[in-house]
């Protein structure tokens, strides 16, 4: 009931961006959508939207009908319910991507009782119209945010539905058991055989190693989607700055010979084989008393903190002063690269580990470096053949609820407890899995006792 209030109203929203493109989606849906399209439209042979085919092209004006006055020439594209973005009758109305042009079209379809629609209302009516579950709704974002071609395949296979697939593959392997447990429970008076707490066991055990097998690479996974904050760290001088720029490929932050050149800190996303990791240049860490410097330094520590990587970089022609051995103390614990650079100013043999060999001036030691980096974050552990990863921090979460809900109702049977039980802990993984998806949990326990055990036919 609730669904079909949120539903009732006819919503619209510029669908591309409000630049001066050369043409501007406005996308109409709802119940309304074509019948209040329909009168700001003209074709010039009489055509009209309610008679037009569904998923055609529809050539005319726009037209404000208080004053007859075109508006801007226009595509129409009507599709029929159920099948458009939304589940709804849908118009989408291509016009001119000037401002100009599509807040006017946007105004006329506003005083004719179209409702504005909130930030991503279309795909959350495509969830509660049932023509896309949780996971693929949150797709369609992760794909406009994509920052590497990786992430981006990642995304499309979560919204054509693979992760949801193997979800289903678990969610069904614990229905099955659990519509047992409460077909026993709650129709004692009919003759259905006692599920044994070995079945129960190897439901359970299955359950966990499929979420084990769905979880792997997923560490990798958010790396794809969030992308992987590195910050280059170091004195003053030593070339932060210029690492940036050369991983950039552009001269993005300031160089120069000065000391304390950067004083604030500058974040870009550069793609390493497919990995997004975001690059933080920071100032140079060093005792100062010039007041934009010292924040700007003091920033870069607390940048320890949130960095997932460190790459620390010391000027290889000057002798380790203090400063950096306790930086290099204080990063013992953090995932950090070591890099020695401006090689080019001091005949150096093979440099200890960890540190790579570099220099910005020749580029020597980039290619080293990325792949260190990329190293880093694999640890060996992705299957990049993979059809579908799971991305999403939330769906890890509730991967991991599950999991602790399963291995509770091991607890509970190898404890001795009744079914009754055990069937409260199995279906509290039911209910964590299905968070993931949105699903409900109520009736398909009903149904599949129902369809399983021939109870009431
Ligand atoms: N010879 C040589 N000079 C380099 C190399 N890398 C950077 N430089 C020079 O070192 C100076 C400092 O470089 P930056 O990149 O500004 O150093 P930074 O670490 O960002 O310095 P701050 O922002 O002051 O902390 C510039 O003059 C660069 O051209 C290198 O590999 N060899
Ligand atoms: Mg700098």
């Amino acid at each position: 009931m609730k669904e079909q209030l949120l539903n009732e109203d006819t919503i619209a929203a510029v669908a591309t961006g409000l630049g001066g493109a050369g043409i501007g989606i406005i996308r109409v849906s709802g119940d309304q959508a074509i019948a209040l399209v329909e009168p700001l439209f003209k074709n010039p042979k009489g055509k009209t939207l309610t008679k037009a085919a569904s998923h055609q092209l529809l050539y005319g004006q726009m037209v404000d009908p208080q004053t007859n006055m075109d508006i801007d020439e226009v595509l129409l594209s009507k599709m029929v319910k159920p099948h458009s973005y939304t589940a709804e009758d849908v118009v989408e109305i291509n016009c001119h991507g000037g401002i100009v042009p599509m807040q006017k079209i946007l105004g006329l379809l506003l005083s004719a009782g179209v409702r504005m629609a909130e930030p991503g209302e279309f795909t959350k009516r495509a969830f509660l119209n049932g023509r896309l579950d949780l996971t693929q709704a949150e797709a369609v974002m992760d794909i406009i945010n994509a920052k590497t071609e990786e992430g981006l395949k990642y995304s499309v296979s979560q919204l054509e539905g693979k992760l949801s697939d193997h979800l289903e593959e678990i969610d069904q392997e614990l229905l099955a058991i659990l519509s047992h447990m409460e077909a026993n429970i709650e129709y004692p008076e009919f003759d259905i055989e006692e599920v044994t707490n070995s079945e129960i066991k190897t439901s359970v055990v299955t359950a966990v190693k499929k979420i084990d097998q769905v979880l792997e690479g997923s560490e990798a996974g958010k790396i794809y989607r969030e992308g992987i904050t590195t910050a280059i760290l170091g004195e003053p001088n030593v070339g932060k700055s210029s690492l940036l720029n050369t991983l950039l490929m552009e001269n993005k932050a300031i160089v120069t010979d000065i000391p304390g050149t950067t004083r604030d800190i500058i974040e870009e996303y550069i793609n390493v084989k497919g990995i997004p990791f975001k690059i933080i240049d920071t100032a140079g860490i060093r005792e100062t008393d010039n007041e934009v410097e010292r924040i700007g330094v003091e920033k870069s520590r607390n940048l320890l903190d949130k960095a997932n990587l460190v790459i620390f970089m010391r000027d290889i022609s000057k002798p380790l002063s203090q400063r950096e051995e306790e930086l290099m103390t204080l990063l013992k614990n953090k995932n950090t690269i070591y890099i020695a650079n401006k090689t080019d100013l001091k005949e150096t043999e093979k440099m200890p580990d960890p540190w790579i060999p570099m220099s910005l001036l020749t580029e020597a030691g980039i290619d080293l470096l990325k792949q260190k980096m990329v190293d880093m974050v694999y640890a060996g552990t992705v299957n990049q053949d993979a059809d579908y990863l799971v991305t999403n921090s939330r769906h890890i979460n509730q991967l991991n609820k599950c999991k602790e809900h399963l291995h509770a109702a091991l607890e509970t049977m190898a404890s001795g407890m009744p079914v009754e039980l055990i069937s409260i802990d199995v279906m509290n993984a039911v209910e964590s899995l299905r968070e993931i998806t949105g699903k409900a949990v109520g009736m398909d326990i009903i149904n599949q006792i129902f369809k399983n055990f021939c109870i009431g036919k």
